[in-house]
């Protein structure tokens, strides 16, 4: 099911009118709103290939139908997404949910709808049918050296897949560790994680990034071997210079200072990726910026300011994507939500006043401070974000065309009401 340009065309001609009074009223204080609207059209958000269909809780699952049923389905859905907001140009896959049965139709496919191939993600926290070794205890802590081993071996095919396909980073995400005191030596736990990184490492063509993700607890809930961003940046510093720390904004303790860790681990050099969503008490998983706009805001703050300050590029030197799940909303318009609101807070962070923001800093005006920051948070950027969507060739209003078009109906009808996808 592919998205006409008429009918895209069409719907922003209906909006055109409106749309311009918003942005020209916008435009008239924004001193640099042109350069803004060209950083958006260049950012792209990769969607994983796991958040297409309906999640689920351990209570249950209840389907909304016309799901992926296949890797070519996940593909055809963020092509869905992409063409609408021409801000989802990437897709992240799972292994082995979507091992392509051939590499060239799928890479020809995808590039049909414009997406590359963001990080690879390796699976060893679940068993799989055909499966040796159980990945009860732990994968790459586990203290048999052969459980070590296969789950190095799965990690490796991943990035063979991934070369293939021309992704050109892989995440490793653990769910290792204890769930009750003394299950574990930490110590061995840590040391044996290690080296089956290492050999997994060993495994990364040159140009590969390898990336860390770290979550505080949950499946285990005692102690998780990777289970905060000291030990993520611990295994990607003794790993070497292609590794680096992922943060997931829902994986870690109630609270945290997500901005002040994103700023050290940029300090540092050692920020790899993100996987955006959001949450109120654990990882919940819900729509970015569903719930804590302002902290998505001052995150967003601190990676422009990190980034400009080490001279990276915003839209390509760290990997963005989306990492979230949907037991009510439409997946779909669940992640066309977030792609805008991680649009809407990096808009905003471009707006912040840097050199008024470190005048207050130097003088120690906290009251100062605080009006800079919240100056630029509290500007209505949603016109710049539609702008760049328009310039872009996108909907300027996504999720409005994609109820008029019924999309969710015509992939019902295409698929059934009764298919499932691969997933979290
Ligand atoms: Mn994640």
């Amino acid at each position: 099911m592919n998205i006409d340009k008429n009918q895209i065309a069409e719907h922003n001609q209906q909006l055109m009118a409106a749309h311009q009074r918003r942005l020209s009223q916008v435009i008239d204080y924004l001193p640099n709103a042109v350069n803004i609207v060209q950083k958006l059209v260049d950012f792209q958000v990769a969607i994983p290939s796991w958040a297409l269909g309906t999640g689920g809780t351990r209570f249950g699952r209840f389907s909304g139908g016309g799901e992926p049923r296949n890797l070519e389905e996940k593909i055809a859905d963020i092509g869905i997404l992409h063409a609408l907001n021409r801000s989802s140009g990437a897709i992240s896959l799972h292994i082995p949910w979507d091992i392509p049965k051939d590499y060239a139709a799928i890479r020809a496919l995808a590039e049909e709808h414009g997406l590359a191939f963001d990080a690879m993600n390796s699976n060893t926290f679940q068993d799989q049918p055909d499966q040796a070794l159980s990945y009860k205890f732990g994968s790459m802590q586990h203290v048999d050296k052969a459980v070590r081993r296969q789950a190095v071996e799965h990690n490796i095919e991943v990035i063979k897949h991934g070369v293939e396909l021309g992704s050109k980073s892989l995440t490793v995400w653990l769910a290792d560790g204890s769930s009750f005191p003394g299950q574990l030596n930490f110590r061995k736990a840590f040391q044996n994680t290690l080296e089956s990184l290492q050999e997994v490492y060993e495994a990364l063509p040159d140009d590969w990034k390898m990336f860390v993700e770290y979550k505080a607890f949950e499946p285990n809930f005692y102690s998780t071997t990777v289970g905060d961003w000291g030990q993520s940046l611990l295994y990607a510093s003794k790993l070497g210079e292609k590794a680096y720390t992922l943060v997931d904004l829902g994986h870690h303790l109630p609270n945290a200072n997500i901005e002040q860790i994103v700023a050290l681990l940029l300090m540092e050099g050692k920020l790899g990726g993100f996987h955006f969503n959001d949450s109120k008490y654990g990882d919940d998983d819900l729509t970015t910026g569903s719930i804590k706009p302002y902290q998505l805001f001052l995150i967003f703050s601190e990676l422009v300011e990190g980034m400009d300050a080490r001279g990276m590029e915003h839209a390509k030197d760290l990997g963005w994507m989306i990492d979230a799940s949907h037991n009510l909303k439409d997946p779909l318009e669940d992640l066309l939500q977030s792609v805008e609101a991680i649009l809407i807070a990096y808009a905003q962070a471009l707006l912040v006043d840097r050199a008024a923001l470190q005048q207050a800093q130097a003088a120690n005006d906290v009251v100062r401070a605080q009006e800079v920051l919240q100056e630029a948070f509290r500007t209505d950027v949603r016109p710049l974000v539609a702008e760049a969507r328009l310039r872009a060739g996108a909907a300027l209003n996504p999720i409005q065309l994609f109820r008029q078009q019924d999309i969710r109906g015509k992939l019902i009808r295409e698929r059934g009401t009764k298919t499932v996808a691969t997933g979290l």
